[in-house]
């Protein structure tokens, strides 16, 4: 007999999330943040994460930018290992392309400018995207999160590595600028984003690193993929194995990608594609309708200029 899956969302998307009210969020905003960790657990899986950082990790520091396949592996394994129980809790059947940390240490340079995240999956049938775990009480004063809720509905092309991106003209980003907000998150609390998502962080303005813990999440089921724009002018898709983020450096120029844990590649016509601000009007959901969970005062609108 077929087994029955879970109910596809009303656009047949395969659903991330077991509670639908916090589904209802993630689809309608593209982020929603949960409850994940009791407080103590959060700063006792921090006080690990510092022992295997550098002692200088740089302004802004992930596991897909220039550290050693040693540390990332070690990284890696501890938040698996720390996070995957927890979070198929709360997720319906996923697993996870990658499992990083996100420090931000004082100061301006590792401010993070709105961007999307790569297409992961087949986006006409998934969703894929990040769990942002908050190991500090994380907002605007210490390089919080800012989204533009919404922008996960803007139905835009492939996005990848050096993809063209179609957010650049003076009016969409006058647009994306009153439309940004910060999202605050408690200490043991994760936001959880679309990639399709329109997001990044501020300044780092407080005295202490601000650390959070990440999962890249798919359905278990659904094609992992990497999308790049190569040397040779020419999108590819690359179908690849969760192994392969392990020792790929996507921020070093490289004229071809292949590996045990690549399994295809295929090439890509590349786009052109600009949005309207007239896209992006009417998107937002209305600031009185917070997130579940994360309490009426933790989703403030915050007006701020947007880098590229
Ligand atoms: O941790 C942050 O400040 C931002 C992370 C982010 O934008 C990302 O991982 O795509």
């Amino acid at each position: 007999m077929a087994q029955e899956g879970p109910t596809l969302t009303s656009e047949g998307i395969f659903p991330t999330l077991k509670d639908p009210v916090a589904q209802a969020h993630f689809e309608r905003d593209g982020i929603v943040v949960v409850p994940m960790l009791e407080p103590g657990e959060a700063r006792e899986l921090r006080r690990r994460i510092l022992q295997e950082l550098p002692a200088d990790p740089g302004p802004f520091f992930d596991l897909f930018r220039n550290n050693p396949p040693e540390l990332r592996k070690r990284i890696d394994s501890m938040i698996r290992g720390e996070l995957e129980e927890r979070v198929g809790e709360i997720f319906v059947d996923h697993d996870f392309w990658s499992a990083t940390v996100l420090v931000k240490q004082p100061g301006d340079e590792g401010e993070i400018g709105l961007h999307t995240d790569w297409n992961m999956v087949d986006e006409s049938r998934y969703r894929s995207g990040l769990i942002w775990l908050a190991l500090d009480d994380t907002s605007a004063r210490n390089g919080g999160l800012l989204a533009v809720p919404g922008t996960n509905r803007l139905d835009v092309p492939y996005r990848g590595r050096d993809v063209h991106f179609g957010f650049d003209t003076a009016p969409v980003q006058a647009r994306i600028e009153a439309q940004t907000v910060a999202v605050d998150v408690s200490i043991g609390h994760a936001a959880v984003w679309d990639n399709r998502l329109l997001h990044g962080s501020g300044p780092n303005t407080a005295d202490d690193w601000r650390i959070a813990a990440a999962l890249g999440f798919k359905p278990r089921h659904a094609q992992l993929y990497h999308y790049r724009l190569m040397p040779d002018g020419v999108a590819h898709r690359f179908a690849i194995e969760r192994e392969f983020f392990l020792d790929y450096e996507p921020f070093l120029p490289t004229d071809t990608i292949g590996g045990p844990h690549v399994l295809d590649d295929e090439p890509f016509a590349p786009s052109t594609w600009e949005l309207t601000p007239q896209d992006l009007a009417g998107l937002v959901a209305p600031p009185s309708d917070p997130a579940p969970d994360s309490g009426a005062d933790s989703r403030r609108w915050w007006r701020r200029p947007v880098r590229s």
